[in-house]
């Protein structure tokens, strides 16, 4: 299970807190990265503008999202240190009711953070967790962050990539891939590249995606129709609007 905090639900900052424990506890068994950490924070103070809600727009990106992943050839979703520390058995949770795959793949990247997240997935459920072969590179970039496995992110149409680095959001993107992005920051060049941008927290992005796939698994006119309606464009914009808006 999950490791939490013993901070009463009632607390107005519960989420807060939780999302902070589960980082902390991430560095601590190995999984997040110390930069983690500061994602983190910076992360928390868009959601804060944000109202800490999923809005009406954020609810349609990840819509989207559920139909692209459902109508894919061969989705996979990245996971890396803060996504695993986060949101694991929810990770697992969608990869099974949407038929993607999971792949490790990391920005500071190390065998041993590798495989304590894979180690991790597995213990919330995951099989067959990829990543740990890679054996292919994202063309385009000269980092340890471009080892993908072939027959994971290489292959895949369609990556949900939660909390992702700009360059190698663009990377993928120049290799023709439907990017899915979660990312709190609509001003970050990871959602601006995105097929769908889905600003919202990852622990409630990652539970709502699941929901809709549930909805229109089976439904190949209404994940046609969630993609067709989507606006990647009008999504920023909703959320630059929201952040622009906000009263104290
Ligand atoms: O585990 P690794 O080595 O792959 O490293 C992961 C991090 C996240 C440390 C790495 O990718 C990184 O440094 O990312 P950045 O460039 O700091 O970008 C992280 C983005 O995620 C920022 O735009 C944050 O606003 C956003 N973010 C942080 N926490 C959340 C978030 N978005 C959604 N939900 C969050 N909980």
């Amino acid at each position: 299970m999950t490791e939490e905090v013993s901070v009463p639900e009632s607390h107005p900052r519960y989420e807060s807190l939780l999302t902070r424990h589960r980082i902390e506890a991430g560095v601590e068994r190995g999984i997040t990265s110390k930069q983690g950490l500061i994602a983190e924070g910076r992360g928390e103070a868009f959601d804060y503008l944000l109202g800490e809600e999923t809005t009406d727009s954020a609810d349609r990106a990840a819509r989207a999202a559920a139909a692209y992943l459902l109508s894919a050839e061969h989705a996979v979703v990245s996971v890396n240190g803060n996504a695993a520390a986060l949101v694991p058995e929810e990770l697992v949770e969608l990869a099974d009711v949407t038929g993607a795959e999971l792949e490790v793949n990391l920005f500071n990247r190390s065998r041993e953070r590798i495989e304590a997240i894979a180690d991790y997935l597995r213990e919330h459920g995951a099989e067959g967790v990829k990543g740990l072969d890679a054996d292919a590179r994202i063309p385009g970039l000269d980092h340890e962050r471009a080892k993908v496995d072939s027959d994971g992110i290489y292959d895949a149409d369609v990556v949900l990539v939660p909390l992702e680095d700009g360059d190698r959001a663009e990377a993928l993107g120049e290799m023709g891939k439907t990017e899915l992005v979660v990312d709190l920051n609509p001003l970050s060049r990871s959602p601006q590249v995105a097929t769908v941008p889905i600003v919202d927290n990852i622990i409630r992005a990652i539970p709502t995606i699941t929901d809709h796939a549930r909805e229109l698994a089976g439904d190949p006119a209404a994940q046609q129709a969630a993609i067709e309606t989507f606006d990647a464009d009008a999504a920023l914009a909703d959320a630059k609007r929201r952040i622009r808006e906000v009263e104290a």
